[in-house]
């Protein structure tokens, strides 16, 4: 043992003596070893069940004990309408070439038309999309296991096989499908389509027109077609102008040679709209509008980004450039109130949906990432609650960008914006612009169980880890992000 008396102090000599070496080599290791471990922790296994991830957020509302992933009702078996005959039946066919998909040989793919009431079955065949996909129903309050979350709700759908999605069209509305598999990808891609949902009793006066916007790799389009795409309609047609932005950024439109009247926002009819003269109307990601213009004997034209555009019977301003308003339509004073159907004095849960940036490491990845609440994806909140809870949302846009935020299977009722109330018409969506600094306050009903994700349909941000999920406690998952199917949802 004599041996090793005085060694602390013979190691301290050392170490003073050769402190020019020491000094970095130990401030180094302070800087390096945590950034290892945060490395290592923040690396996705092959395969993981989404609804483990995170922390459960209950809101303030009851939730203690409660086993999540593993009991309850699968997300599998949330299948409701129950089979029976379809009123619509569809199959779709996706194809892919390179960096560009097709749905039955176009894109977009063909509208599905339906009437409110009816079951709609749609077989997704996948002729050759080497990673898979699946079709989401934007803005549907489909059953969960019809929502085409790759790795939540669905397995992927490989090439050669088939998946059928079946589900009542219980809303009138304009909405549309695309794939929720590398979503970010494969949307761009061209992997999409629109989906009306008709009253029973249409106005056949109103001439009906879809115009569905996409940005592909050989520019901005108009279902398809880049310039100006012309509809015939004679003077005093009234024309209703379904607009679906599928990109992933704000779509500010406006329209020339007459007055517009905003009918409906995301698939709901607003209440008390009034016509709309000189100012523009911002479209978010993923969100619709539905628009109605008489056709004056001069015609009117609809621009849309200042990239395409819509002209209805004779082009007012014969092809010269026109420019976007100042002034925006306010959703927020749009219309005259109405009842909403919930009581948000009396909400059983209150999230918080806080958007920020952090540098930090994304599955292994250093950058400059989202965070929700403070954390980064996977370790965000899993908003829980149970079926029947009134829930209201704060969504705060901290970030250095705008963020369109879709939440699926629920359409959720804006109360306020940066505290000033809602005033206008009840004012519903499912894909909402947040702007950089803004706070929403939202609320919805519970009414839909299952494993929603709530995310940014910016979708190069979600791809970023801009991702949150809302689960009803008694759900148990069916599916896991990654392993064979290889499910990547965003
Ligand atoms: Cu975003």
């Amino acid at each position: 043992m004599e041996h090793w008396a005085g060694y602390p102090q013979r190691v301290w000599r050392l170490l003073r003596a050769r402190w020019r070496v020491v000094v970095p080599v130990v401030a180094t290791l302070v800087v390096l070893v945590p950034l290892t471990v945060m490395w290592n922790n923040s690396r996705l296994p092959d395969s993981y069940d989404m609804a483990a991830m995170g922390y459960a957020d209950y809101g303030g509302g009851p939730g203690a004990g409660r086993h999540r992933h593993d009991e309850g009702v699968p997300v599998a078996d949330l299948v409701e309408p129950a089979d029976g005959p379809a009123d619509v039946e569809v199959t779709l066919t996706v194809h892919q070439d390179g960096r560009s998909f097709t749905v039955n040989g176009s894109s977009p793919g063909p509208t599905i038309d339906a009437t409110v009431g009816d079951r709609v079955e749609v077989t997704l065949v996948n002729d050759n999309v080497s990673e898979g996909t699946t079709l989401h129903w934007h803005g549907v309050d489909v059953p969960n296991a019809m929502d085409g979350v790759a790795g939540v709700t669905q397995d992927a759908v490989m090439p050669g096989e088939q998946f059928v999605y079946r589900f009542v069209a219980d809303r009138v509305g304009t909405y549309w499908y695309h794939s929720h598999q590398i979503s970010h990808e494969q949307v761009l891609g061209g992997l999409l389509g629109a989906l009306v949902v008709h009253p029973v009793e249409g106005d056949p006066s109103v001439l009906e027109q879809v115009v569905l916007l996409h940005k592909y790799d050989s520019g901005p389009a108009l279902n398809g077609a880049e310039g100006t795409t012309t509809l015939d309609a004679p003077a005093g047609q009234e024309v209703r102008v379904r607009v679906v932005n599928t990109d992933n950024g704000l779509a500010p439109l406006w329209v020339t040679g007459a007055a517009y009247t905003v009918l409906a926002v995301d698939g709901t009819d607003l209440h008390g709209p009034t016509p709309v003269e000189g100012q523009r109307y911002d479209l978010p990601a993923g969100g619709r509008v539905d628009l109605l213009i008489v056709v004056p004997a001069d015609g009117a034209r609809i621009d849309f980004a200042g990239t395409t555009a819509l002209v209805l019977g004779r082009d007012p301003v014969d092809g010269a450039q026109t420019t976007s308003p100042k002034k925006a339509v306010d959703l927020l004073t749009y219309g005259t109130p109405a009842d909403l159907g919930l009581d948000p004095e009396h909400a059983d849960r209150h999230f918080e949906y806080r958007i920020g940036k952090r540098p930090g490491f994304l599955d292994g990845r250093p950058g400059n990432w989202w965070t929700i609440n403070g954390h980064l994806f996977p370790d965000t909140p899993m908003y829980t609650v149970a079926e029947g809870d009134v829930v209201v949302f704060e969504i705060h846009n901290g970030s250095d960008d705008t963020h369109p935020m879709h939440l699926h299977g629920h359409h959720a009722v804006v109360l306020s914006r940066d505290g000033k109330p809602a005033t206008g018409s009840p004012w519903w969506v499912d894909s909402l612009e947040v702007g950089v600094g803004e706070t929403f306050e939202i609320a919805f009903v519970a009414d839909n169980p299952g494993i929603w994700m709530d995310h940014c349909h910016n979708l190069p941000h979600a791809q970023q880890g801009l991702v949150s999920h809302l689960m009803y406690m008694g759900v148990a998952s069916s599916y896991r992000i990654g392993g064979e199917p290889g499910n990547q949802p965003e």
